[in-house]
């Protein structure tokens, strides 16, 4: 019996007396295809997880957790991220702890699975510790699975849809004059979208160079910040007079055809993002970003109803509760989740295929604090998938490309694949362990839980 007439029983129903005896159709086939039957009727060859390893390091002084996924096959090793950089050692214990010895033994190939039972095996779930640990081990599974089938990891998600993933370059500056010609230097260097963030004067601000006066500590214990002791002071009130002078500058200077993006970072109340959106419509913003804290999700409902600005928001989402009901009722534009703060690639792509059918593209968080590899996974999703919308993040620091070797390339302002078999990146721990994570607050810092109102309230980042 010859190869076709093999399967051809099979197809006519001989197969259940063939399959039984495998043998006699692995004998009628090639070598090679016998193996692949086998495999395929006994189950993947198990490659087993040998060891999982949790390496922090810090090149341009970010810190970041990667996860290193060894298995059974000599030289067969998985790269994943798992950066929640102001709790990093909390995660690296969930990993080393907890995940490591629940996982070891485990056949590589059971993505899902092993998604899912590492989700139920804390019972409590969900959470950035807990996530972020599942999320090393997950995209660390990918890049082997990519490795085995001998291609990049977006071949697997489908194929490339695009050439590259357009990036975002960030501008800011303590003035509008700063920002502007940051912005043409990303500009000059090809990029199309560009985030402005400039300082609101007299105050500490996101993501720019603050001129707050300095309040350093005159009496011993003073340094303490509270309710009492406010130290960087931060208002809405005046940020939001001054952005739509902000962007009527950025417009009468850079023109309309540069995409321009900004972050409120969840600073200000409804009425205000309400007003604040009807001032900036007339300068086309390709996205406002987070103008809400995650508590407030509500609130998108009606300042969707108020405003036709392009939304962005996710940076900070946890569980599928927060992200669901803004993409289902088609109440945000853009999904900006950090993939490792909701378990990694196997949940991202979940996310990524269900905004499709709302409307909604992806914006996946990626500043300096979401490694390469966690870029890598996101590029090879947004290589594959409709509905991409663009990608944060303009460099990879020097030390950062020491570290990962492989970076992706960013040329023209396209984030470009890496064709080589699964991320495309592999780890240089030798050159890791030159920048260990410093201890004392993370220099990714920008005075969480620190900045507060005038009258001492703490504010939302
Ligand atoms: C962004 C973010 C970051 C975060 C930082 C927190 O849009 O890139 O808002 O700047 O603040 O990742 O660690
Ligand atoms: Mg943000």
């Amino acid at each position: 019996m010859n190869r076709r007439e093999a399967i051809g029983s099979i197809s006519l129903g001989g197969g259940a007396s063939v399959l039984a005896s495998g043998e006699l159709l692995a004998g009628a086939l090639s070598p090679n295809a016998a193996a692949g039957f086998e495999q395929a009727v006994r189950g993947t060859a198990a490659v087993k997880i040998r060891d999982i390893k949790t390496i922090l390091t810090a090149p341009n002084r970010i810190r970041l957790v990667v996860v290193k996924v060894e298995t059974t096959e000599p030289g067969l090793v998985g790269w994943g991220c798992a950066t929640f950089t102001q709790r990093a050692l909390v995660v690296q214990t969930a990993i080393n702890e907890y995940l490591r010895p629940f996982l070891i033994g485990r056949n590589v190939d059971e993505i899902e699975d092993i998604w899912q039972s590492s989700y139920m095996s804390s019972y409590w779930r969900n959470g950035p510790v807990l996530f972020n640990a599942m999320s090393g081990v997950d995209i660390a599974l990918w890049d082997i699975k990519g490795k085995r089938a001998g291609m990049p990891l977006y071949q697997l998600l489908g194929g490339k849809v695009r050439h590259g993933a357009d990036c975002y370059y960030h501008a800011s500056g303590a003035s509008f004059e700063e920002v502007e010609k940051n912005a043409r230097a990303g500009m000059e260097r090809g990029f199309r979208h560009v985030r402005v963030q400039v300082g609101t004067p007299g105050y500490a601000s996101y993501g720019a160079r603050s001129t707050a006066p300095s309040t350093t500590p005159t009496a011993a214990g003073d340094d303490v910040v509270g309710p009492t002791n406010p130290r960087a002071i931060w208002e809405p009130a005046p940020y939001c007079r001054m952005l739509p002078k902000f962007f009527e500058h950025l417009r009468t200077k850079l023109g309309d055809e540069v995409e321009l993006l900004h972050d409120v970072h969840e600073r200000v109340t409804l009425t205000e993002a309400i007003n604040l959106c009807k001032s900036l419509e007339p300068y086309g913003l390709f996205f406002l970003e987070d103008p809400f804290p995650p508590e407030e999700n509500d609130h998108f409902r009606l300042l969707r109803q108020q405003t036709s600005i392009p939304i962005a928001m996710g940076e900070l989402f946890n569980t599928q509760h927060e992200y669901l009901p803004l993409i289902k009722d088609r109440l945000i534009d853009f999904i900006r989740i950090h993939i490792s703060q909701i378990g990694g690639l196997s949940p991202a792509r979940k996310v990524q295929a269900l905004s499709e059918y709302f409307g909604v593209r992806t914006a996946w968080h990626g500043p300096g604090d979401a490694s390469p590899l966690a870029h890598a996974a996101q590029l090879a999703l947004e290589l594959a998938s409709y509905n991409f919308g663009v990608h944060e993040g303009g460099t990879f620091a020097q030390e950062t490309q020491d570290v990962f070797v492989g970076c992706p390339e960013i040329k023209n302002g396209y984030m470009l694949a890496q064709e080589r078999p699964g991320l495309g990146i592999e780890v240089d721990e030798k050159v890791a362990a030159k920048f260990p994570i410093p201890a004392g607050p993370t220099n990714f810092d920008y005075s969480w839980g620190t900045t507060r109102r005038s009258d001492g309230t703490v504010i939302r980042p």
